[in-house]
């Protein structure tokens, strides 16, 4: 058979037919079980999930929505659409959900798009204090299209200080209110910000990439009932595919819908939605509620521990999955103690502190996150010695033989 006509697809493991990439495939697999994985927003998706992205849906071009597609064949997928829109709705309590983001940045220019006109005012947590890039970050399309304007933290507690931001959104009437972020580890008061939105008229977001899986499960309190429009990401603690959602009120569904298709994105990729609808279903399981339960704790004792032996953890500790850790005791930035903890075997980001002195792409600390790590097999339990394999990678020379023996730990704590 010809090379270019193939016949009927069977999927086949690269192995079979590209040994190039199926060594890269088995090289990553190997990194990722030798190594702990510390990276706060990334997850390993669950078998399942895995086998509905590698279905032939990925190839199913359904632009528009279910019963209004551009193109024919697609009653099949449309049903796949409902379903995930059906269990998300059924996940997260929400009256209006769009499963097409490609991503949580996507799902976030959509609510730009719907919400917000060129040069209105945005008003959202600094991208040094625990931000993200798509709230009016001058490097991204929301800090050039828009006027952001931040809030911040207090300097003493390192906390969301509600009062300056109460004053800035009076003052400059923001047409969005944001909430959410990558490297806050309290829980944001969104009841708060629901109340302060309503007093400058404006819209409340809410950016939920990181805690919508702990949400989902119960253990973070939900934004739905509060907000006017709510954006996660599929792939970090809900363990879905890469991608995003949107859910938000009834009323904003005419203009979300035309926000996602066809302002910003044309065909979705309906084997992401299938594996959406597989990871809903999975967020509603106790095995799942146990899981994030695990997560929480596990983190929350790695950042006691870690204080124990002497780290600084910004604002004393984490109500969530992450913990941002201060490294500037040790004479370290954020860079530095990264590559130790990576040579080490130990993966993390580098992050900034609030009001740090070190410039953002050094930073003066580390993120650490406990979703894939409870996934690999740790609980509660093994945090102090993980915390004690980060302090000694830590204050480890660079150029020691240290790293390799802490290197063997991990491995074995993972093999074990
Ligand atoms: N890259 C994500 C994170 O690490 O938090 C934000 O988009």
């Amino acid at each position: 058979m010809s090379p270019v006509n193939p016949g009927p697809v069977t999927p086949q493991p690269p192995v079979l037919t590209d040994p190039e990439v199926a060594d890269l495939v088995a090289q990553e697999s190997r990194r990722r079980a030798t190594t702990l994985q510390l990276i706060a927003s990334e997850t390993p998706a669950s078998p399942a999930v895995r086998a509905a992205l590698a279905t032939e849906l990925g190839t199913k071009y359904a632009e528009g929505y279910p019963g209004a597609r551009y193109h024919g064949g697609c009653e099949v997928v449309d049903e796949i659409e409902r379903l995930a829109i059906a269990r998300t709705a059924a996940t997260f309590g929400a009256d209006y959900v769009n499963v097409q983001p490609l991503s949580g940045s996507i799902a976030n220019l959509a609510v730009y798009a719907a919400f917000a006109q060129q040069g209105d005012p945005i008003l959202a947590l600094r991208l040094d204090q625990g931000g993200h890039q798509t709230h009016g970050s001058r490097a991204n399309f929301s800090g050039r299209w828009f006027l952001p304007i931040h809030y911040g933290v207090r300097e003493t507690t390192e906390r969301i200080d509600y009062d300056a931001l109460r004053e800035l959104a009076l003052v400059h009437r923001p047409r969005i209110l944001v909430a959410g972020s990558t490297s806050y580890s309290r829980h944001i008061d969104i009841a708060a910000l629901r109340s302060i939105a309503d007093d400058a008229e404006a819209v409340l977001w809410v950016d939920a990439a990181h805690t919508a899986g702990l949400a989902a499960a119960g253990v973070a309190p939900s934004p739905v009932p509060h907000a006017d429009v709510v954006t996660l990401a599929t792939h970090k603690v809900l363990r879905g595919p890469r991608g995003g959602i949107i859910l938000a009120r009834a009323d904003h569904h005419d203009v979300l819908q035309k926000a996602v298709h066809p302002f910003i994105q044309g065909g979705p990729s309906m084997n992401s939605i299938a594996a959406k609808a597989v990871c809903m279903r999975e967020a509603g399981t106790p095995e799942f509620a146990d899981y994030a339960t695990t997560m929480v704790a596990a983190a929350a004792r790695l950042a006691a521990e870690l204080a124990e032996r002497g780290l600084r953890i910004v604002t004393g500790g984490t109500d969530i999955h992450l913990a941002v850790v201060d490294v500037s005791g040790l004479g370290l930035t954020g860079v530095q103690a990264s590559e130790r903890l990576a040579a080490a075997g130990i993966v993390v980001d580098k992050a900034v502190l609030p009001f740090d002195t070190q410039p953002p792409a050094q930073g003066s600390a580390v993120r650490v996150g406990t979703s894939a790590a409870v996934l690999a097999g740790l609980g509660v339990d093994d945090m102090p010695a993980v915390a004690e394999c980060i302090v000694a990678a830590l204050r480890a020379a660079p150029d020691g033989d240290q790293h390799a023996g802490i290197r063997g730990q991990i491995a074995e704590m993972l093999a074990g």
